[in-house]
């Protein structure tokens, strides 16, 4: 379906535009001007079309592939009620991406393709989560931060002009925010804790600081996208506008809990700017690409469990044949 909207040739990162009925592209942008919602069903370029499936995709990735991480702590949980917390949390976020995989489908692109092109490698997800989460105090700092990053993400872009992802967006966020009470309280209790367990959790920050620094996106100077996802109103603020607001919220939350920020020129300038050490960018460009510590193994989990899951789907889809089950 999404193939056959294609008329123009496309490069990877919508240098051509397809040539759009001025009069109707008039409108269209007048409507995003009045701040009116676009539903599925509504007239729209083919530029906001494909943009938005590559976002919102790429975000559907990240919640089922971001389950991953933190779902290899839930069996070595610290407690019972760690251990249910975190499994509602993973859960949540799995639910995040049903969530999100129907918003895009309402663009026109099928939820089998969208999983083919994840697993075949085609697609991006968040470069976080292709990093482990070494002990449990990574599963914390994710909890924490990673959710921190996510809200101050997706609250922005709730106010955006496709119906369906913002409406997507403000559910999830709800979500988030109990996750990141839950990151929160755990990472307190690291960092009120046992020398052994204040240096568990600053060890975890130390691995995650980059990781976190590079997940608003590169640079505004050389993001690719956010002109045009910023004029359509899809994205409602810049890369280094969330990095911003990220460090602004969570700096002085780190430090009042005792724990040092591995980048010696974090600073806040006299114009309440954050200036900070650039994160290495060539490492995100090899991780988004395919090369990070756990690329290969998330891939790897995902196709398991689409091969696994393949009768379930089947069954589900004609009931009436009778299907042996793996296990029989
Ligand atoms: N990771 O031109 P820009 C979560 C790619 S949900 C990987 O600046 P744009 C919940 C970008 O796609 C986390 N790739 O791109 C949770 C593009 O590549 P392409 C996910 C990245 O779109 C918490 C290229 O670099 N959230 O965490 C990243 O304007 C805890 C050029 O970049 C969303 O997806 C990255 N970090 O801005 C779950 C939110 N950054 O497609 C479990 C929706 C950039 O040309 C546990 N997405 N790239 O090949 C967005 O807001 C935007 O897409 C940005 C990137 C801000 C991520």
């Amino acid at each position: 379906m999404y193939g056959s909207l294609s008329i123009v040739e496309y490069d990877n990162h919508g240098k051509k535009y397809h040539e759009e009925d001025p009069k109707k592209l008039a409108e269209f942008e007048a409507r995003i001007e009045r701040g009116e919602k676009i539903e599925p069903k509504d007239w729209m370029p083919y530029e906001y079309r494909r943009q938005l499936i590559r976002m919102i995709e790429q975000h559907a990735h990240s919640e089922i592939i971001g389950a991953l991480p933190e779902g290899t702590w839930i069996t070595r949980a610290p407690g019972f009620k760690r251990k249910l917390a975190l499994l509602a949390k993973v859960q949540d976020e799995v639910g995040h991406a049903q969530l999100l995989y129907s918003a895009a489908e309402t663009l026109g692109k099928s939820r089998e393709e969208m999983i083919n092109d994840l697993i075949s490698g085609k697609s991006k997800y968040s470069n976080v989560f292709n990093y482990p989460a070494v002990t449990w105090a990574d599963s914390a700092i994710i909890a924490w931060l990673i959710d921190a990053g996510a809200i101050i993400n997706q609250v922005t872009n709730a106010k955006g002009s496709y119906g369906p992802y913002c409406r997507a967006l403000e559910r999830i966020c709800y979500e988030e925010s109990f996750h990141l009470k839950y990151g929160y309280d755990s990472v307190v209790h690291l960092a009120t804790g046992t020398p052994t367990q204040r240096k568990m959790v600053q060890d975890a920050l130390n691995r995650w600081w980059t990781p976190i620094m590079h997940f608003f996106g590169p640079p505004d100077k050389v993001s690719v996208h956010t002109e045009i996802l910023m004029k359509w109103q899809i994205k409602m603020a810049s890369n280094d506008a969330m990095r911003q607001e990220f460090l602004n919220m969570y700096v002085p939350k780190i430090w009042e809990l005792g724990l040092a920020i591995p980048d010696p020129n974090l600073k806040k300038n006299a114009n309440g700017v954050w200036e900070y050490t650039e994160p290495d960018w060539n490492e995100f460009m090899r991780v988004i690409n395919g090369d990070g510590p756990c690329n290969k193994e998330r891939l790897a989990v995902r196709r398991v469990a689409e091969e696994k899951g393949r009768w379930v789907r089947k069954a589900l889809l004609s009931p009436n044949e009778k299907y042996v089950t793996p296990l029989a």
